[in-house]
């Protein structure tokens, strides 16, 4: 038996897997059971106590699963069902320490690499917006910190800060003008960490990680009816999965576009994605999170295109690559957009007062 074979007979399923998806961090593959399913090599580098991420993941499911059948939804398509190991655990340790998931796969669905029309934008927005206030009564205690300080922007820095002290690829100095663009954008790192301390902004259950691929749409009717990736659902900011989302879906390029001129922050996707995050988050949205949006997004998609550049830096430990210097160009990319939004802040603030 191969490897992938034996790892889902312990799932109790028998077929073959194929690899899916784009995903950055796991390693996932479409198993053509009946029905078909998703089985995930979770990234033990990146999510250092696995079996903790999967203790969340499984509060968070069961709890939107009672919340959707409540609402005559349908859980099966609404959130994500976890298939149990021979053990009884929604995971399984290979002998290898290897550990892998698997989960129904969502079918009549789609997953989008980029924003091809305005409204399915708008309904990512919604499928984010409602996501978050599903879980607004979820008790927060109960989650673990998967990933320490993941959108903590001052840590970031340090993190950036120690890779280019270690320089362990050599990279370093073939891309000072990165590093010189990182580090003169500094002074917004502790924008919103100053405001969670504050308490000026709430801390909520928020999903961390709203790139569009990871909200699926119904193929049929185009409406968001699933969140997926939840490794990293924790306490946090609705600022994270506002400023998230836009860095990915405002972008008129590719995350990994190597000709830096296709790449803009168009107003007309951040207002679409505004409308619908904003009108499903009605009244819970406080005065100062509000006046936060746009900075925001500036201050997400820096932070990302540091990440990329430390990781670039370190030699690629982080961000699966597909060619050499892919986190450069996805730093690239970053970078350009933060240039741009900079420029556009009046105008985003304009935006977000319609809604
Ligand atoms: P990563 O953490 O590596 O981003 P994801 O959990 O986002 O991994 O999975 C990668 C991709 O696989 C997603 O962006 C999506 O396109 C697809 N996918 C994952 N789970 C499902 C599912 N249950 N149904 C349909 N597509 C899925
Ligand atoms: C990773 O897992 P994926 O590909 O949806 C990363 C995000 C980054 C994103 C950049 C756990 O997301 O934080 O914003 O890549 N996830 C993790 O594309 O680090
Ligand atoms: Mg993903």
């Amino acid at each position: 038996m191969s490897e992938l074979v034996e790892i889902l007979d312990q799932f109790g399923v028998k077929a073959n897997a194929l690899p899916h998806g784009n995903g950055h961090i796991n390693r996932t593959y479409l198993v053509d059971s009946t029905p078909r399913v998703i089985l995930q090599r979770i990234n033990t580098t990146v999510f250092t106590k696995p079996a903790e991420v999967m203790e969340n993941i499984m509060a968070v499911t069961s709890y939107l699963r009672e919340k959707l059948e409540a609402a005559g939804a349908d859980p099966k398509r609404g959130t994500l069902t976890f298939l149990r190991a021979k053990d009884g655990k929604p995971y399984y340790k290979t002998a290898e320490g290897d550990y892998y998931r698997a989960y129904y796969f969502v079918e009549d669905t789609v997953s989008l690499e980029s924003v091809e029309n305005l409204e399915d934008f708008t309904e990512a927005a919604r499928g984010f917006g409602k996501f978050q206030q599903m879980l607004a009564d979820f008790p927060a205690d109960q989650l673990y910190e998967t990933i320490e300080k993941f959108h903590d922007t001052p840590n970031r820095y340090r993190q950036l800060d120690e890779a280019l002290a270690n320089n362990s690829s050599g990279r370093a100095s073939e891309v000072q003008p990165e590093i010189d663009f990182a580090l003169s954008h500094r002074k917004y790192a502790a924008m919103i960490t100053d405001a969670i301390a504050d308490g000026s902004v709430p801390l909520r259950v928020t999903h961390n990680d709203t790139k569009l691929n990871n909200v699926l749409l119904d193929a049929a009717t185009n409406k968001a009816i699933c969140v997926i990736d939840l490794d990293t659902v924790m306490p946090g900011s609705m600022l994270y999965d506002f400023g998230d989302a836009l860095r990915f879906g405002a972008s008129t390029g590719a995350e990994d576009e190597i000709d830096l001129d296709k790449i803009h922050f168009d107003l007309t996707k951040f207002e679409a994605f505004t409308k619908g995050f904003l009108g499903e988050l009605g009244d819970s949205i406080t005065q100062k999170e509000r006046e936060l949006l746009p900075l925001s997004v500036l201050m997400m998609t820096l932070e990302c295109g540091i990440r990329f550049l430390a990781d670039h830096i370190n030699g690629d430990v982080y961000f699966s690559i597909h060619r050499e210097g892919h986190n450069l160009d996805r730093c690239r990319t970053q970078f350009k957009l933060v240039a741009e939004i900079e420029e556009k802040f009046d105008e985003m603030a304009a935006i977000v007062a319609k809604y």
